[in-house]
């Protein structure tokens, strides 16, 4: 008799944080230790700031407004924490999903030159922002947090509700991991010339595929409006310009990925990404920073 797979025989705990520690849930393919990801400038030694002026600012949210809610969500709501890093698409992409879903949340800007106990404590594998705590519970993993928010406050839906179309936006949201990964090799390249424009062309493949074959003729992945999928590939909507600028070279433009450079304009002119990217002349000195500190190491 063959085992039938239903919700009488669950595969991954009930519990939206369970669910977000079960190792399948997991769509990050962590390229956490790997040379040339994003992440190295955030590793390498940065201008340690004054530990006094870590900030912490309470972001507050309109949508929906608080008053319609039911007193105990508000109540989880306002237990909510994001520990963050200013420049960080890892924690643009949190701040988006929170404020699209109307949950107001306390900002926690970390110093990653000299990390805070609250970080090692609350993110003791990968000691890496962005970490979401909610009550007393920490969530890491941007991918995972954005799930664990879509499960835990369902209201203003960012994933489709049929499950072969939330497949689907999974499968483009996991290829996305790798297409970071090629958006990572080309920020910290550290060579020029004929090496360049081969990191550039890697980025330029992927993102031909994620054009065609992920985001057709849509306006967003996520149909007319930004969904998880968008939200996933942020960082392509602001940073990858900032990279583009520092090193001299084009990927995302009209005449080799028109579809994909209108959707990062629409991405841009949303007033959630548009509120809460950095301005674009602090990212290009923080992509150029970056890039020197680690030319000298
Ligand atoms: N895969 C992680 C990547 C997060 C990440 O790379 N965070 C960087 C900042 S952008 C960080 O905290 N770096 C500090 C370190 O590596 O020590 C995610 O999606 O959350």
């Amino acid at each position: 008799m063959s085992m039938q797979l239903s919700e009488e025989n669950p595969l991954l705990p009930k519990d939206p944080y369970e669910r977000s520690l079960a190792p399948g849930l997991v769509l990050a393919k962590i390229h956490n230790r790997r040379k040339g990801s994003i992440s190295d400038a955030f590793t390498t030694p940065y201008p340690p700031a004054n530990r006094k002026a870590r900030h912490a600012c309470i972001c507050s949210n309109s949508k929906p407004p608080l008053q319609s809610l039911h007193p105990d969500l508000i109540k989880t709501m306002s237990e909510v924490k994001l520990y963050g890093f200013w420049p960080s698409p890892f924690s643009q992409r949190i701040i988006w999903a929170l404020k699209l879903k109307g949950v107001e949340y306390e900002y926690i800007e970390e110093d990653l030159s000299n990390k805070s106990e609250s970080l090692l404590k609350y993110n003791p594998v990968h000691k890496k922002i962005p970490v979401l705590i909610h009550g007393d519970k920490p969530i890491a993993e941007s991918l995972v947090i954005l799930e664990y928010i879509e499960e835990t406050w369902p209201e203003n839906p960012l994933l489709p509700k049929d499950p072969y179309e939330r497949a689907m936006a999974r499968f483009w949201i996991q290829y996305g991991v790798d297409t970071v990964a090629a958006l990572g090799a080309l920020t910290f390249y550290q060579g020029s010339g004929e090496e360049l424009k081969k990191a550039a062309k890697e980025l330029l493949e992927s993102l031909k595929i994620l054009e065609e074959q992920g985001l057709g003729d849509k306006k967003f992945f996520g149909g007319e409006s930004m969904n998880l999928v968008d939200i996933s590939y942020g960082a392509l909507g602001y940073w990858l310009a900032a990279v583009e600028e520092a090193k001299g070279v084009k990927v995302l433009e009209p005449s080799t990925l028109p579809r994909l450079h209108a959707w990062a304009k629409n991405l841009n002119e949303l007033p959630v990404v548009k509120e809460n990217i950095p301005a674009s002349d602090k990212i290009l000195a923080f992509v150029t920073g970056a890039m020197n500190r680690l030319a000298k190491n």
